[in-house]
């Protein structure tokens, strides 16, 4: 035993683990039965496929359970340094498969069920995506956790349980509709209600001063008060007995507070009011881009971090005497400026609870905070109106203005009385309505400040945050994101990760993905190709599948699947591609038959939600529905190019498009996109990339080499300059004449396209769909002709998957735990 310490208790505790539940089909199938009968309540002779997954699902749970548990005595007993990671949003998406992979029993539990007459496949399809965020910064976060709990570091991520998680699309007529997403209707076995883990949480009210041995001290009166009750879901590592945990908080009605209502008032009023109080946690706002400023939006956030904080504070002072280790324990990130009011949270109980002081509070926030941004946008900085912030936290506003005093005037010492700057880089912007600038006071008080990709933490330093780059330049560091192999290959393409294993010799790349280069030495082997291009049709024909359920159409396997995927922005230029495909049909349509026997055909997928009051990104998306309309039914066409939207794009649904992809299409305008991650997703499963050079492409050219890829458009220090010149840029004839056909009505629905073509023709085009047209349709033309080379394509798309190494979140997360965290790992030793 590396730990024990010869404590005889322990010793005999961990040798009676060792043998708690046991993995055997046998042992297995009675697990499930049991689960049959006494937990979904049927009868183990009579049961279906989701009565099924329940089951199975619970006897999976019990064994995150066994490994959480011995995961927490050993970080109990060894007391790591933690890592707190704070998010507003997780999109962990199914966790059966997953669960089973990184436990090591996926093809014992597929055993088991198969005797019981059972496919392990069908049952995974019964279980519903937990979509508790937006888009990447979200999948990001739960990506994070996987690596997180591989890795073996101590870490927790907190957030929230929202009863509804991101809206469903639903497409009737080819326009967006948003339907709730009630997704806990059926039970959630992944979590773990834990009704003795709740702490109460306070809003609006007054601060009083009090005197407490001759000090004066702010007590904070509260106007409200509501329960915050935890949900446990364990995220288990792979290739290692770790089990971390994901805690969300729910908002529930607290007795403390609302006794008077009770003997005072009208009774079914009084429960009928305190009932509200779960509107806290009820849903996720489904904007991934601009704060709005609702209340109820500032409620959620300060709601999930002060239950986090009292979480965090608790279990330091459990094992603590006094707040001196406190940083040496502690590490809080803060997943973009949503959870910042931790800073300020942390800073009162210190300061009114703990009683440190001033100097000692701020000692220890300067040294325990780090901060990572998302956003590339400088329209979008989150601001909170200071009227909304002092009445629902009064407390926390007076804290803001003693922060941004002491700030300011250290400022002034150091850069003298620059009025500007100082302006500029205060907390409190001024006004006609006063804000807090969150992302000020996110970098002020975090040690560290963390872009997601090289590119993304220059724009930080040289644009966004200028100024505190120049005041503190030490500040400031990077992270290219990275997603996690599990998810993104073993998971969700398994033929793939066994064809990987078998060149490599070995399944180690699974945990060490720098192996994953290995597979460069075969990039030219004949027989790999062949498998190769087998694995890909196999993920062809299931996406194939799933398109002619989806839409009842049927699409050619030798046709490209040329694919774009992600939360619709005009930033992200899906209507770059439409335009794209509109020029492709209408050369199509003038080519003659001894032509059109050269064009490759192509299936041209597209899937993502659009927020639901973003009217610009609603409209993209009913045009690619008309085109599509227009093209899949004209029989000159047929097989030559079709077009697919699939609805609803989510976790799971990525998890089957993704492999079948060949071509993936990432074409934010430079400068646009932070990082970008679904690139990475795709280029691990050898699908080639058609993108500009932003985010963290740049850094995948480095890796695979551009010869590898199809890029095009104008590079980041070009797009001002082409700005500039506005309506005096000269844009293609292909460009005015697709635009056109969209505007004279050839698809139809012509007026309500005409803002759609205002915006990229008549006002300044402001994301260059113009300048880079030209670039673009170059790009897809290579992509032709390299397509028809079957063989310089598959050398391509190994080389794709080989050099994808660097884009892990395990490579992420250990540069997180070296160099901003301080942490080390700490592992389960069975
Ligand atoms: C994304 N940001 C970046 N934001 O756009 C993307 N924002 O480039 C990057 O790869 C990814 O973060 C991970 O770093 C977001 O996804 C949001 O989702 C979001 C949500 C709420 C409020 C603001």
């Amino acid at each position: 035993l590396e730990f024990g310490e010869g404590k005889g208790k322990a010793e005999r505790i961990f040798g009676f683990m060792d043998v708690f539940l046991e993995n055997d089909p046998l042992s297995l199938q009675k697990d499930i039965l049991d689960h049959v009968e006494f937990t979904v309540a049927k009868s183990r002779f009579n049961f279906d496929d989701f009565e099924a997954y329940q089951a199975l699902a619970h006897s999976v749970r019990d064994r995150l359970i066994e490994r959480w548990h011995d995961t927490q005595i050993i970080f109990s007993k060894k007391d790591p340094k933690r890592l707190y990671f704070l998010s507003l949003e997780f999109l962990m998406g199914r966790s059966l498969s997953n669960s089973v992979i990184n436990l090591g029993v996926r093809d014992q539990f597929a055993d088991a069920l198969s005797q019981l007459g059972f496919e392990f496949e069908v049952l995974a399809e019964q279980e519903g995506d937990a979509c508790l965020g937006n888009g990447g910064l979200a999948r990001l976060s739960a990506c994070q956790m996987d690596s997180l709990a591989t890795l073996d570091y101590p870490a927790i991520g907190y957030g929230l349980r929202y009863q509804y998680g991101l809206f469903r699309q639903i497409i009737l007529d080819g326009f967006q509709h948003e339907q709730p997403d009630y997704w806990l209707n059926f039970g959630n076995p992944w979590e773990i209600e834990r009704v003795h883990i709740t702490y109460p949480v306070k809003f609006y009210g007054t601060v009083t001063d009090e005197v407490l041995n001759q000090e004066k001290y702010k007590v904070w009166v509260p106007g409200e008060m509501v329960e915050a009750v935890a949900y446990d879901n364990p995220i288990p590592g792979y290739g290692t007995r770790n089990t971390i945990v994901l805690r969300l908080w729910a908002a529930k009605p607290s007795d403390q507070h609302n006794m008077e209502a009770y003997n005072t008032g009208d009774y079914v009023d009084a429960v009928v009011n305190r009932q509200k109080a779960e509107s806290i946690s009820s849903i996720l706002y489904p904007d991934d881009r601009s704060y709005q400023g609702k209340e109820l939006q500032l409620k959620q956030q300060y709601f999930f971090v002060s239950a986090s904080v009292q979480d965090i504070i608790r279990r330091f002072k459990d094992s603590h005497k006094n707040f001196d280790e406190f940083p040496e324990k502690v590490a809080l990130q803060l997943n973009d400026t949503h959870p910042s009011l931790a800073i300020v949270e942390v800073m009162r109980v210190l300061l009114d609870e703990e009683h440190l002081g001033w100097n000692k509070a701020w000692d220890i926030i300067c040294k325990i905070f780090s901060f990572t941004t998302h956003t590339v946008s400088p329209e979008a900085p989150v601001k909170i109106p200071v009227d909304l912030l002092g009445s629902l936290l009064p407390r926390h506003l007076q804290i803001i203005y003693d922060i941004n005093f002491h700030f300011v005037e250290k400022l002034k010492k150091m850069i003298g009385l620059d009025y500007d700057r100082l302006t500029r880089m205060s907390i409190v912007e001024e006004g006609a309505v006063k804000n807090i600038r969150m992302a000020n006071l996110s970098i002020i008080c975090s040690h560290t400040v963390n872009g997601v990709s090289r590119l993304h933490s220059e724009l930080l330093k040289t644009k966004l945050f200028k100024d505190f780059y120049e005041l503190w330049p030490h500040k400031f560091q990077y992270k290219t994101n990275g997603v996690t192999q599990r998810r993104w290959i073993v998971v969700s393409n398994p033929s793939l990760c066994a064809l990987i294993s078998k060149w490599l010799g070995t399944e180690a790349w699974i945990r060490d993905i720098d192996l994953l280069i290995g597979l460069k030495d075969h990039a030219d082997n004949a027989e790999l190709h062949q498998q190769w291009k087998m694995v890909k049709k196999v993920n062809k024909i299931r996406l194939a599948e799933y398109i002619e359920a989806m839409n009842g159409l049927k699409v050619s396997l030798d046709a490209m699947f040329d694919v774009h995927t992600k939360r619709v922005h005009e930033y992200k230029r899906q209507l770059l591609n439409i335009l794209g495909i509109i020029h492709r049909y209408d050369c199509i349509k003038s080519m003659n038959q001894n032509d059109r026997k050269k064009v490759v055909p192509r299936v041209c997928v597209m899937g993502g939600k659009a927020a639901p009051g973003y009217e610009m990104a609603k409209k993209i998306i009913k045009l690619f529905h008309v085109v599509a309309e227009k093209i899949n039914n004209d029989n000159d066409i047929g097989d030559l190019l079709k077009l697919v939207f699939i609805p609803d794009y989510n976790v799971s649904v990525a998890e089957l498009v993704i492999p079948g992809a060949d071509l993936s299409q990432h074409l934010s305008t430079a400068g646009h996109e932070a990082s970008g991650t679904s690139s990475m997703k795709f280029l691990m499963n050898g699908c080639l990339l058609l993108a500009t050079e932003d985010g963290s492409t740049i850094e995948m050219i480095e890796e695979i080499g551009q010869d590898n890829m199809f890029l095009f458009g104008a590079k980041v220090d070009e797009v001002p300059a082409l700005r500039e010149k506005g309506p005096a840029l000269k844009v293609p004839l292909q460009f005015l004449r697709v635009v056109r056909m969209i505007r004279e009505g050839h698809f139809g629905f012509k007026d309500y396209f005409q803002s759609l073509c205002d915006k990229i023709e008549c006002e300044n085009d402001y994301f260059l769909l113009g300048a880079d047209f030209a670039s673009y349709l170059e790009a897809q033309a290579a992509a032709d002709k390299a397509f028809v080379d079957e063989e310089r394509w598959t050398k391509m798309s190994i080389l794709s998957a080989a050099g994808s190494g660097k884009f892990s979140s395990d490579r992420t997360i250990q540069q997180y735990a070296e160099n901003t965290w301080g942490i080390q790992p700490c592992r389960c030793p069975f």
